[in-house]
């Protein structure tokens, strides 16, 4: 871990660098947590070298990462609630004032303080109160909402834009450059089928319908740290897609991942339900926060959010299987379609307890 400690060293850290180990199961960036002796105090960092790839701009999603945990942190503050750097991340900064630090290859890397005590549940379990989870994130974006200032840099342009989804995944259908396409016929003909469905929230946010807010973009379960001594959930984290768009999506990528009875790369197909009752719970959590500031159209749509945010994923999951898997991270061969195969077998659950889903919203 050579270049780690380079890396770290950079930062505004006091104490000296004890060891670092590669932490988490992102899709996108590499992260790593690193320790370090404090005048006798243990303590311990994150760092994540940034996919730059992905997000072509580093310097724009810190800038907007910087603004929104500074923001949240001093809304905290006014509040007067304790414990404010586990609710919320702290970017620490390099050395030299900035956001971030390059390594010797040109990669950007950034710092922030290691939350102590938490987890991330991959699946909804009785050790957390989906409700709470739908609270976590409705508060979110009720924070945001008040966040002044200029429009917050869009860090992946059309990144839930189902027209671009579908242009994209059409273009990888036709080039077909790994020869999968001929596997992939009836994923391929869902996508078809469902395409007029899965623009509905984008046409909702072009024409006007929607408000665009500012939202998380990737508020699926696993990106809300749980405290380990039974306090309930403590933040949403991996805000690098925190931009303006609907906040549909973030209530649909709770919906996605909590109100589901196994993790998005679940191969026992029998095994993926959508499961009404979390749902209503989610639902719950999420409108005791965020009710005050939804128009009638946003609460409309939030049945239909699930299966948007889900739609979207099984787009992706299997774009990326016929780009011959070039943006996720997986860790077996045919990992992304049955990530994708996964995301349809939701949808279908859905779509068999749709009105029932429709009546708990109103
Ligand atoms: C990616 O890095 P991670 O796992 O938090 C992806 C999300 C998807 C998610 C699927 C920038 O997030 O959009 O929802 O995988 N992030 C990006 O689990 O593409
Ligand atoms: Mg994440």
């Amino acid at each position: 871990m050579k270049t780690l400690k380079d890396v770290a060293d950079q930062f505004a850290i006091y104490g000296e660098f004890e060891g670092a180990e590669p932490f988490g199961r992102g899709h996108i960036n590499a992260t790593f947590v690193s320790r370090w002796n404090q005048a006798g105090a243990p303590v311990r960092y994150l760092h994540q070298k940034i996919n730059d790839r992905v997000f072509p701009q580093p310097g724009e999603v810190m800038e907007n990462i910087d603004r929104v945990t500074r923001h949240i942190a001093a809304l905290l503050q006014k509040e007067g609630e304790g414990d404010i750097s586990r609710k919320t991340m702290t970017v620490v900064p390099a050395k030299d004032g900035k956001l971030f630090v390059r390594d010797k290859e040109g990669g950007w890397w950034r710092t922030y303080l290691f939350i102590e005590g938490t987890r991330v549940l991959d699946e909804a379990s009785s050790v957390c109160d989906v409700r709470l989870l739908g609270r976590t994130v409705g508060r979110f974006q009720k924070q945001l909402s008040g966040l002044g200032g200029k429009r917050l840099h869009e860090t992946i342009p059309g990144f839930h834009d189902m027209e671009n989804r579908y242009r994209l995944f059409y273009e990888a259908v036709s080039r077909d450059p790994v020869n999968r396409v001929k596997d992939t016929a009836d994923e391929i003909a869902f996508m078809r089928e469902n395409e007029e469905q899965g623009k509905v929230l984008v046409h909702a946010l072009r024409t006007g319908r929607i408000p665009e807010r500012i939202c998380h973009n990737d508020a699926k379960m696993n990106n809300i740290l749980m405290d380990d001594g039974g306090k309930g959930p403590l933040c949403v984290v991996d805000l690098d897609t925190v931009m303006p768009g609907s906040i549909l999506f973030d209530f649909g990528d709770l919906v996605r991942t909590a109100a589901s009875t196994a993790r998005e790369d679940e191969t026992d197909l029998s095994k993926v339900k959508f499961s009404l009752s979390s749902y209503e719970a989610l639902l719950e959590g999420y409108l005791s926060e965020a009710s005050s500031f939804l128009t009638a159209e946003e609460k409309g749509l939030l049945a239909e959010a699930g299966r948007n945010i889900t739609h979207i994923m099984a787009v992706r999951f299997l774009t990326d299987y016929l780009e011959g898997d070039v943006y996720y991270r997986i860790l077996r061969p045919g990992h992304n379609i049955e990530r994708c195969r996964n995301q349809i077998a939701l949808i279908k659950s859905m779509d068999g307890q749709r009105d029932k889903a429709v009546k708990k919203n109103r």
